[in-house]
């Protein structure tokens, strides 16, 4: 366990995230959504809002509540990681009914773009003294139909084994656990990195606040994320889990899925390994 002292704060991972969030913000223009949609779903969400409180007679003090929580929200920066903890699993689910391949997961809100280019067969970059069981994945980028896609990107990131992720924790050095590898001629990969720990949503800002006076818990199952690109094919975004781990069957974010889970075998030099492989439809 790191020390409390240098323990990312809700509001530093928070800012991050949100500034991170902001600087990709080109990619989600709507402006082409026509306003009987938008009607529609705003229509929609308020409804069900409008639901609830009558369903339980929510009292103006509950109301002013939940105000002042959204503004804390806000203000803490958390709103991507809210959204992408609570919502997010329900706007994949949509995706993955025309997606064929490799089944799909959240992006969450730890991605981070531009990260260092490897070889198809390298060492995800990590601290000298970085924790950790070692872990290697090897497998194969392939089209549906199995052509092999060499030159395609593996993008992988995920937390360290305290459960902290580069770009979001001050004590963590940039780009680490962070790395996009691309496959060979064969299209084919090998991942040397360290098995991650499962993920506490940060229990001292307004989501942690949340979910501990609702009575839930703020865990992640252990996992890595991967976004896999190959010219001509439909991105993948996705994320491995492990089998038997803690957390696996109430993810938090509701976004694990069997086809996801990995289980590494141990080799005699206690390197756990596991081959997994990703398939891409055209388009
Ligand atoms: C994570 O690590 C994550 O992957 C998601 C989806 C939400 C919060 C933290
Ligand atoms: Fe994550």
């Amino acid at each position: 366990m790191s020390t409390l002292q240098d323990s990312p704060t809700a509001a530093g991972s928070g800012a991050n995230a949100s500034e991170n969030f902001k600087a990709s913000a080109a990619a989600h223009d709507v402006a082409d959504t026509p306003p009987e949609r938008v009607a529609a779903i705003v229509t929609a969400v308020l409804k069900g809002v409008h639901d609830a409180i009558a369903e339980y007679d929510v009292s103006y003090p509950e109301f002013q509540a939940a105000k002042a929580w959204l503004m804390e929200v806000g203000d803490g920066g958390e709103w991507p990681l809210f959204m992408d903890v609570f919502v997010e699993h329900a706007v994949e689910e949509q995706v993955a009914k025309s997606q064929q391949g490799t089944k799909g997961s959240i992006l969450g809100p730890y991605y981070l773009p531009d990260q260092v280019r490897l070889p198809a067969k390298a060492e995800l970059p990590r601290r000298d003294d970085e924790k950790g069981t070692p872990l290697v994945l090897t497998g194969q980028v392939r089209d549906l139909d199995g052509t092999p896609l060499a030159g395609a990107e593996v993008d992988l990131w995920h937390a360290d084994s305290d459960g902290y992720y580069a770009g979001f924790a001050p004590h963590v050095p940039d780009g680490n656990l962070r790395g996009v590898f691309v496959t060979d001629d064969e299209g084919r990969f090998e991942i040397s990195t360290i098995q991650p720990a499962p993920y506490q949503i940060p229990t001292d800002g307004p989501t942690g606040k949340m979910i501990e006076v609702a009575g839930w818990h703020p865990w992640r199952p252990a996992h890595l994320h991967v976004q896999v690109r190959a010219e001509g094919h439909r991105t993948i975004t996705t994320q491995l889990y492990f089998a038997g781990g803690e957390w696996l069957d109430s993810d938090v974010a509701e976004a694990t899925k069997p086809e996801l889970v990995l289980d590494p075998q141990a080799d005699d030099n206690g390197v756990n390994r596991e081959s997994y492989d990703f398939v891409l439809e055209r388009g």
